[in-house]
């Protein structure tokens, strides 16, 4: 029965257009724990706050939903094939946002995939998690035999390299689970950690105080001259350490998902028509786009940044 049901997933879920599925059972983190309690004392999270508040669920799943006997990870490939030379502006922008905002994407597919396993077995039930619930998501992906976190922290595949989304279906019922993906296959290489422009990485530890994707994203409010960012011409997100991961340049392939395929706009607008972006241009070409995290008051706090740091002011 339960690798009966567990096939069943599997093929359903990539019906649905997931690249990368595996099932692990919710345990406790251990020795991950550690490392996430020591990323939080030394205030590696900068202020994210959020990370912290809810520390307990991340560490034990079952504190965020007790019923938990699987966790089904789920990758979805969105590597569109284009790099940000071809960006007429001269302005970076991240891969992951040039399309529609995985959230959606995602949420619909998982939501999509639990009703398939309902239909399946009607006393099944779950919950979908992409992103915002307090999962430690690349360290499921790894326990359920996904690929492994690379030294740039993020999750690597054999297949596809790291640009991948994660996403989890957290069921109540028991399943056949996976093998932890556990060999590191980084090796001696650390071509991320050298190429950091900003030294935001040590090995496997980020410091989101240094980090770009931190400052253009997450942040909030001004900059202020004490904090002396630069953002190295990213208006939003970096991707420089998993570009040159030797995974993504010999492994990333194109996916077939409409949807991550980059809004035109991003490609063609000229650094003027960033510059003349007003609130109505920035709300119709980031209708759905996961950019409306940083509001127009971000990206355009970014982009004066970036124009500041050339001598041009905006
Ligand atoms: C907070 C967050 C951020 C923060 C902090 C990033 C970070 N590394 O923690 C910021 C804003 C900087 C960020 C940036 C990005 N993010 Co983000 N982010 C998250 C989020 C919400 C939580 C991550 C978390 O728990 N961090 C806590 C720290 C402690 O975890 P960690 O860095 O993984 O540390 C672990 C290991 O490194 C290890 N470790 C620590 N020390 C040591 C030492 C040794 C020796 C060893 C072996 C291991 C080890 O243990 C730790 C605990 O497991 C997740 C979604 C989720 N719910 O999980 C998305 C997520 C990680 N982000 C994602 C993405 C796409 C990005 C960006 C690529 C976006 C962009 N292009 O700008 C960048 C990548 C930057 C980078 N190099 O990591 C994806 C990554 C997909 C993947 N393939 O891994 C996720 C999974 C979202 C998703 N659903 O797809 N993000
Ligand atoms: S996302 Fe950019 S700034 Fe952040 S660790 Fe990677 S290379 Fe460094
Ligand atoms: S660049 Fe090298 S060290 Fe960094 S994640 Fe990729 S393989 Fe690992």
């Amino acid at each position: 029965m339960k690798l009966e049901l567990s096939k069943f997933i599997k093929k359903e879920a990539f019906k649905i257009g997931f690249n990368k599925i595996g099932i692990a059972k919710p345990e406790v983190i251990k020795e991950d724990a550690k490392n996430l309690d020591l990323w939080l004392d030394k205030g590696n999270h900068a202020e994210m706050e959020w990370i912290k508040n809810r520390r307990d669920e991340r560490v034990d799943i079952k504190k965020y939903y007790p019923e938990a006997k699987s966790i089904i990870s789920l990758g979805i490939n969105y590597f569109a094939g284009k790099n940000q030379d071809q960006i007429k502006s001269g302005f970076k922008f991240s891969n992951y946002a040039w399309g529609d905002d995985y959230h959606l994407v995602i949420k619909k597919k998982l939501r999509l995939l639990l009703q398939q396993i309902k239909n399946y077995n009607t006393a099944i039930d779950g919950i979908a998690c992409v992103d915002t619930s307090p999962v430690m998501e690349k360290y499921w992906a790894q326990r359920s035999g996904i690929g492994w976190q690379g030294k740039h922290t993020n999750l690597i595949t054999r297949d596809y390299g790291s640009w991948i989304f994660l996403g989890e279906l957290i069921l109540n019922i028991e399943l056949e689970y996976d093998a932890s993906f556990d060999d590191d296959l980084c090796g001696t290489c650390t071509a991320c950690i050298d190429s950091c422009p900003t030294s935001a990485l040590a090995d496997y530890q980020l410091d989101s105080r240094k980090c770009i994707s931190y400052w253009s994203i997450e942040h909030r409010g001004d900059f202020e001259e004490k904090q002396n960012i630069d953002l190295h011409d990213w208006i939003y997100g970096c991707d420089i350490c998993q570009e040159v991961c030797p995974w993504n340049i010999t492994f990333a392939q194109i996916t077939d998902k409409k949807s991550f395929h980059p809004r035109s706009e991003i490609f063609d607008w000229t650094e003027k028509e960033w510059k003349q972006m007003d609130q109505k241009k920035f709300s119709s070409l980031f209708k759905n786009s996961s950019v409306k995290r940083a509001k127009f008051s971000g990206l355009s706090r970014n982009i004066n940044k970036n124009l500041i740091d050339k001598g041009e002011a905006k």
